[in-house]
């Protein structure tokens, strides 16, 4: 391994030798996105699903200032239990591996992390993006879906974003922005949001001839693949607005900004819905596992056609 500060477990190294297919998976959802125990169970539930899929779950973190890809379950209970981890975006690497700090890895963070390693696909739940609560608070996920070729699995992003600014956004930088089996971008908790992506594949098999096509031309963006909530979860946007705009209101109110804005909003959404949200949350986790794992397998058939 190049980097002196990324341990992997004996699983990802073997997994990575032989070209297996792995998924990577976020861990700022274990830290800062979910209540505990849902947390763990979370993290958990996503391995398996993984797994399922005929493919290897890698989690990655930060533990003891280490950049961590594959942990044994004593570790998701630590860092699922972990009293005060860093949000580790972009910029926060360094102060973590300075700090021997445990911390949950974001959206950009686990690109970094996993790119550098090797990994092709990676699933989460929502990217992060524009706020509307300033016009400056713009997430480095979305840098990192422009300069990373990965196959990112989300379910969109959430309306608590200023949604439009940030699809114009990903517009001007390159980032496909790929519908599952839809034409509309999801909201996250919603199926709908009335915003088009960039263009619409219906199988794993598809997606994986898209990014092998993109990254062909020598572009270094992701290819962001968005898949919507399960339709047994999914929680109307007309239902969703006037919450988020009470827990914006509220951030607003209490100066909340920066890094600590997202995590309240979540958590403040998941109150106001008593619970409701959270279980779209997990739902749509879980879904996006299970694709990213398909995807991966894909990849894994035609890892000899890359130009990566
Ligand atoms: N969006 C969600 N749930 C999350 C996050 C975003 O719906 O848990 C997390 C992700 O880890 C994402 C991060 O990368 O928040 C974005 O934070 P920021 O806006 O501070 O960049
Ligand atoms: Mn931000």
């Amino acid at each position: 391994m190049k980097h002196p500060n990324f341990q992997l477990s004996t699983e990802i190294t073997r997994a990575l030798n032989m070209g297996a297919p792995i998924v990577a998976l976020e861990s700022t959802v274990i830290t800062h996105g979910l209540p505990h125990p849902q947390n763990l169970e979370l993290a958990r539930d996503m391995e398996k699903q993984v797994r399922a899929m005929d493919a290897i779950p890698a989690t990655v973190a930060l533990l003891d200032g280490k950049v961590r890809l594959g942990l044994s379950d004593e570790e998701l209970i630590r860092l699922s239990e972990s009293e005060s981890p860093l949000k580790v975006s972009h910029r926060d690497f360094a102060t973590a591996i300075v700090k021997k700090a445990d911390g949950g890895t974001t959206v950009a963070g686990t690109m970094l992390a996993s790119f550098l390693s090797g990994i092709k696909v990676f699933a989460t739940g929502g990217i992060g993006g524009i706020h509307k609560e300033s016009a400056f608070d713009i997430s480095t996920d979305l840098k990192a879906l422009a300069e990373t070729p990965m196959v990112v699995v989300c379910a969109g992003a959430k309306a608590i974003l200023d949604l439009p600014a940030t699809l114009e956004y990903m517009e001007t930088m390159g980032i496909p922005v790929i519908g599952y089996q839809t034409n509309e971008f999801p909201a996250f908790y919603s199926r709908e949001s009335g915003l088009n992506v960039s263009a619409r594949l219906d199988t794993p098999k598809e997606i994986a001839e898209f990014a092998k096509h993109h990254w062909n031309l020598g572009l270094r963006s992701a290819v962001l693949v968005t898949n919507p909530v399960p339709e047994t979860d999914s929680i109307p946007m007309s239902e969703m607005e006037p919450v988020i705009a009470k827990a914006s209101a509220e951030a607003i109110e209490k100066g909340i900004h920066g890094q600590a804005l997202t995590p309240f909003l979540l958590s403040r959404i998941s109150e106001l819905t008593k619970g409701k949200s959270l279980k779209a949350n997990l739902a749509l986790l879980l879904n996006n596992a299970r694709l990213a794992g398909e995807i991966a397998n894909e990849l894994y058939v035609r890892k000899k056609e890359w130009a990566l």
